[in-house]
């Protein structure tokens, strides 16, 4: 078969992802509201004050009136509800500051008085961490969403840690440059949020992780500490290196209230290949393929089953457009020289179907069309959730074993799941294996862990690749962490957190 350039017919039932058309679906009775976290999983309430009136009042003295300091049942029910609605949580308060300085009264305050609080972005999180366990006082961050400086020459955004990731990438564009990170959640998730869940997403093979794009961080400790870890400079060695230490601490050890990113010059050149296989064998092989062919204008490598594609074109009305193979893979280059990307493009195309490990493809720089390519990946995550539940694992797996789980889970839960399909980050060795069902049920948890994270472990993969431990894993931890590593966590934490007001009952094992 000789590779097609397909002319993408443009959808018009293309819907919006968003976090928004979620809660609505909950509001409208269209999605039951999750269980209680507390009904659901054996969890107790730690020693924590409960918010009073007189709580209630001092805050208003902080944040300056009502509007800033909800309470009404109505406006607080999804801070109180996960993305996934896998947990819910009871708060009677959400909290929005402006500044560093309202959130660090805000801290002082809650941790004299021993109020438990549960720091949160755009609750688009995926592990539970973004919604309060019992009725922790939620710290809203949406209204800290002030770009300070993009500046063109160095490269570097300044912004307050509310900003949605989307209106960054947008205001970059507008300098020539792009952010560093990307993923299916960009109109809703924070940048505080990413930087607080570390998150991977769709360019990481290409830019890294937020450790290596972050050069600066403002956090607010539990006591109410300022801490300007701001830096604009790529080096900076007068260790010890703490902004690490928030980047990827999912709200538990301070509140990240500004931050200073390194967005790379945005190419001039982009080109997205979808392309079918027969196998994950070939999936493999064409990964080493892209690396060894496109080398440094690789800028994502995704795979996608059979089953995952089906969910996003059947849930949202998209077309794919290939006919169907068992897996997919989204590849995209970015790079400065059009001539120079799309022969080496054509190159690796050529070569891979001679080779026989890819099937059929189309390949694209028209900007709707990469549009639509990307929504068939981007959009599945959600469309599993409208086969009613989904549990997600997000596991990092050597190459050799990356697809086998998928069998092996698909066996094992049987007739209990409507779909078992596995996607994700191939180029990164980070597998999404999502397992749909009508609604939650305990029988196919019970299935499905400890089995997956055991498997996990037993070939040295990661329990979290990119979301994050949040409430969901944390009895999960120590199949990816040792006895001696999580001892120093629990240190740190009694350190920088001694009444351990900050999100409790996430990252860390109850004791
Ligand atoms: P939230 O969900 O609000 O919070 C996440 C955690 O960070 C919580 O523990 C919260 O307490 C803490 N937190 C939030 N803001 C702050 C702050 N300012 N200071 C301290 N703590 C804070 N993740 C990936 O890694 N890669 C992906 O490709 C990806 N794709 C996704 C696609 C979809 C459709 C969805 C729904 C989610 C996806 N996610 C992905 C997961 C999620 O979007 C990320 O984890 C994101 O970084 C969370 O950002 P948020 O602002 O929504 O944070
Ligand atoms: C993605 O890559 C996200 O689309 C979500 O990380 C994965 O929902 C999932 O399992
Ligand atoms: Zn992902």
């Amino acid at each position: 078969m000789t590779l097609r350039s397909i002319l993408l017919a443009p959808s018009k039932l293309l819907q919006r992802r968003g976090i928004q058309n979620l809660y609505r679906q909950y509001a409208s009775g269209h999605r039951e509201i999750p269980a209680l976290t507390k009904e659901r999983y054996p969890i107790k309430r730690g020693k924590f004050s409960e918010v009073s009136d007189g709580d209630i009042a001092r805050f208003e003295s902080i944040l300056g009136g009502k509007n800033r300091v909800l309470t009404a049942t109505e406006e607080i029910q999804g801070y109180n509800i996960d993305y996934l609605g896998s947990v819910r949580g009871f708060s009677r308060v959400v909290l929005k500051p402006k500044s560093t300085e309202e959130v660090s009264e805000i801290l002082k305050y809650c941790n004299e008085r021993k109020l438990a609080v549960c720091p949160q972005g755009g609750n688009t999180g995926l592990v539970g961490g973004s919604v309060p366990v019992f009725d922790e006082i939620v710290i809203s961050l949406q209204l800290m969403d002030k770009i300070e400086k993009i500046d063109e020459y160095s490269g570097i955004l300044v912004c307050q840690a509310g900003c949605v990731l989307e209106t960054l990438e947008q205001k970059a564009n507008e300098k020539g440059l792009v952010m560093p990170i990307d993923l299916g959640a960009k109109g809703s998730c924070h940048v505080g949020g990413n930087l607080s869940t570390n998150a991977g997403g769709l360019r990481l093979v290409r830019y890294g992780n937020l450790h290596g794009s972050v050069l600066g961080v403002e956090a607010v400790t539990a006591e109410g500490r300022v801490l300007d870890l701001m830096s604009n400079f790529k080096k900076d060695n007068t260790g010890y290196h703490l902004k690490h230490l928030f980047i990827g601490s999912e709200g538990t050890l301070g509140i990240i209230t500004r931050l200073s990113i390194f967005c790379p010059t945005a190419s001039k050149s982009i080109n997205v290949a979808f392309l079918g296989l027969d196998s994950y064998e070939s999936v493999k092989n064409t990964f080493l393929a892209a690396k060894r062919n496109l080398g440094e204008i690789l800028s994502s490598c995704e795979m996608i089953d059979a089953l995952s594609l089906e969910s996003s074109t059947y849930h949202f009305n998209l077309q794919s457009p290939i006919e169907k193979y068992p897996f997919y893979m989204l590849i995209e280059t970015s790079g400065s020289n059009i001539a120079h990307d799309e022969e080496k493009l054509t190159n690796f195309l050529e070569s891979t179907m001679e080779k026989g490990l890819v099937l059929d493809g189309t390949v694209t720089n028209e900007p709707t069309k990469m549009r639509n390519i990307w929504k068939l990946r981007e959009l599945i995550a959600d469309s599993l959730i409208n086969d009613g539940y989904c549990f997600k694992y997000d596991i990092s797996l050597p190459l050799d074993n990356f697809y086998d789980i998928v069998l092996a889970v698909r066996d094992r839960v049987g007739p209990l799941a409507t779909k078992v399909t596995g996607y994700g980050h191939i180029g990164d060795s980070n597998l999404h294996l999502n397992v749909s069902c009508p609604k939650y049920g305990s029988e196919i948890h019970k299935l499905l862990e400890p089995f997956v994270y055991e498997y996990t472990s037993n070939v040295r993969g990661s329990v979290s690749a990119e979301h994050g431990i949040g409430f969901l894993k944390t009895k999960y931890l120590k199949y990816s962490k040792r006895p001696e590593s999580l001892l120093l966590m629990t240190q740190l934490k009694g350190l920088m957190d001694p009444n351990g007001i900050l999100n409790p009952y996430k990252v860390l094992p109850q004791v």
